[in-house]
């Protein structure tokens, strides 16, 4: 491999509202950002936030349009002058669970690539389906229980995959696909995750599935990270096995080199090297964390990321929670909590009680008490993933002075001025009822909260954080890119193994490395904290009381 002088590394984060390209170099300080946004710069497509909602749950995204935002993210990062010859190695990652499905041509139309036309010369030869099933869609619920029924019930596929059956696990999608369309599904030659969707576009061939972005599917043993066979048959039959393709691959490997549409028309390197990118939350993992943090991403979904070192002991399993296998280290695993109701709930409510304006919500909450005098707020505009597939508003209040042993009573409405600071509640204790049941038994107490994600932008929502979950909160110092810069710290690993012959592990790279993290807020007073503390009894009755309304009546 001969060497690029003062190289750069390319982290790429296809996201649901978004495209994002960041470059580090190798002191891994971000020196470039560029981005495109699906809704504003390509309306063409009609999405909405990113996604398109059909009947029934389904929700889609369309493959070409991520193709035509490749394009232009490249055309930007152009114009802003980035020199492409420098850029050593591509990496990143896609929201989880997203699907793709390729045609019998797919592989000769990526080997041939024109380079002299976008990338939109793939759609639609390329391609059997024209729409991708993304990680919002709530579709397959027949399917889940199939699954689960198919390997012995939800714990018995939460032990063998790190979860329990999710309507967005691309399992249950691909299921489906099979069951509705079997047309389509037979042609389809290979199927993608979003993440190695992406690299295939740099090699011109399918690239193979990552681990860590695996576990996102219902179809890896979590501890072996190999394809298990009874799931593949459950999910796809007998044909699914050569659709998924080879065994899933570790990040920071090599998969080759930057194929020459790039070189011919970008003017990469042709020593570029494309390493698999991973999803989105364990992208966020590889940029912040450091072990004993907790992470939580306050994006499109809302997600509690927990690195999990490699142990001798299996590692705890959950049935309301997520194990993934980590992208860098093998035996090590993240634990995860997913809402699917997070910036654009929030967005939703400042639409609607604070004139659309962030500072009118944020005096809106300043306004009001901590707690809001034992009222709580839940709101889920979309079915809900935790707890599962509830839907709707519902207001509760209860006696504050007696949290754990007063009555809670289902009310109407809440004052109006209380919304902007019941949402930031609910949310937040919605995790801080569930994070103790999600840490490894042997775990010390959790020493910092690091927030990134759109959210984390908002100083008063950092403040709820840190006195909700009584930790001190930090921000990375460069920025908020928690998933693009993690892929291009991705990025960066294969090509630090690739210089030293395959050899070298992620924690000897970072070792001695400057933290690049800043404390941004830290419990007010200890009383608040308490106060939340006791707030926990009373919310886990008031969700309980939501299942129970969603699961009689229907959803509100
Ligand atoms: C994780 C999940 C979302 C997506 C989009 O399980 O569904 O966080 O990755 O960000």
């Amino acid at each position: 491999m001969a060497a690029i002088h003062d190289p750069l590394f390319l982290g790429l984060d296809l996201s649901t509202q978004g495209l994002k390209g960041v470059l580090i170099n190798e002191d891994s300080a971000v020196v470039h950002e560029s981005a495109v946004n699906f809704d504003r710069d390509l309306p063409s497509y009609r999405t909405t936030n990113g996604a398109i909602r059909g009947p029934g749950g389904q929700v889609t995204s369309p493959v070409k349009m991520w193709l035509e935002a490749m394009d232009l993210l490249m055309h930007r990062m152009k114009q802003a002058g980035v020199e492409f010859d420098r850029i050593a190695a591509v990496s990143g990652d896609g929201q989880q669970h997203g699907s793709v499905y390729w045609s019998q041509d797919a592989e000769h139309a990526l080997a041939s690539l024109d380079a002299t036309a976008p990338l939109t010369q793939l759609s639609p030869g390329a391609f059997s389906l024209p729409d991708a099933p993304i990680w919002q869609d709530s579709s397959t619920t027949r399917e889940c229980r199939e699954l689960e029924e198919a390997v012995g019930g939800p714990q018995a596929l939460a032990d063998l995959t790190g979860s329990r059956a999710y309507e967005r696990f691309t399992g249950t999608q691909i299921k489906k696909i099979r069951r509705t369309d079997p047309e389509a599904y037979a042609a389809t030659s290979r199927i993608s995750l979003v993440s190695s969707w992406l690299p295939s576009l740099f090699l011109g061939k399918i690239a193979p599935i990552e681990c860590s972005d695996a576990s996102g599917m219902n179809l890896m043993d979590i501890i072996t990270c190999k394809w298990d066979e009874a799931l593949l048959l459950a999910c796809g039959g007998p044909e699914l096995a050569a659709k998924l393709g080879p065994e899933p691959v570790l990040g920071g490997t090599v998969l080759g080199n930057i194929a020459s549409y790039w070189t011919e028309r970008w003017g990469f390197n042709p020593e570029c090297i494309v390493a698999p990118f991973t999803g989105d939350n364990p992208a966020t993992v590889v940029s912040l964390s450091t072990p004993g943090d907790a992470i939580l991403s306050l994006g499109t979904s809302t997600t509690l990321l927990l690195s999990i070192p490699p142990a001798d002991t299996a590692p705890v399993r959950f049935t309301t929670s997520h194990l993934l296998s980590y992208p860098t280290t093998p035996d090590a695993h993240i634990a995860m909590l997913c809402y699917k109701n997070g910036a654009l709930a929030r967005d939703h409510i400042r639409d609607t009680y604070a004139d659309g304006d962030w500072s009118k919500y944020n005096a809106l909450v300043q306004q009001t008490p901590a707690g809001n005098d034992g009222k709580l707020g839940f709101y889920f505009p979309l079915p809900e993933i935790i707890p599962p597939n509830v839907q709707g508003e519902f207001f509760f209040a209860f006696d504050a002075a007696q949290p754990s042993t007063g009555a809670i009573a289902r009310i109407d409405a809440l004052p109006l001025t209380a919304h902007p600071r019941a949402i930031l509640e609910s949310q937040l204790l919605s995790i801080k009822s569930r994070i103790a049941a999600i840490l490894p038994p042997s775990a010390p107490p959790l020493q910092r909260l690091i927030v990134t994600g759109g959210g984390s932008a908002n100083a008063v929502i950092r403040q709820i954080a840190a006195d909700i979950f009584g930790m001190h909160v930090f921000v990375a110092d460069g920025g908020q890119q928690g998933a693009a810069a993690g892929g291009a710290v991705l990025a960066k690993f294969a090509w630090w193994r690739a210089m030293q012959g395959g050899r070298g592990t992620y924690e000897e790279m970072v070792a001695g490395q400057p933290e690049r993290m800043r404390e941004v807020a830290k419990p007010e007073k200890h009383e608040l904290t308490a106060l939340y503390e006791s707030f926990v009894e009373p919310y886990r009755r008031c969700e309980d009381e939501v299942v129970r309304l969603c699961a009689n009546f229907g959803s509100a």
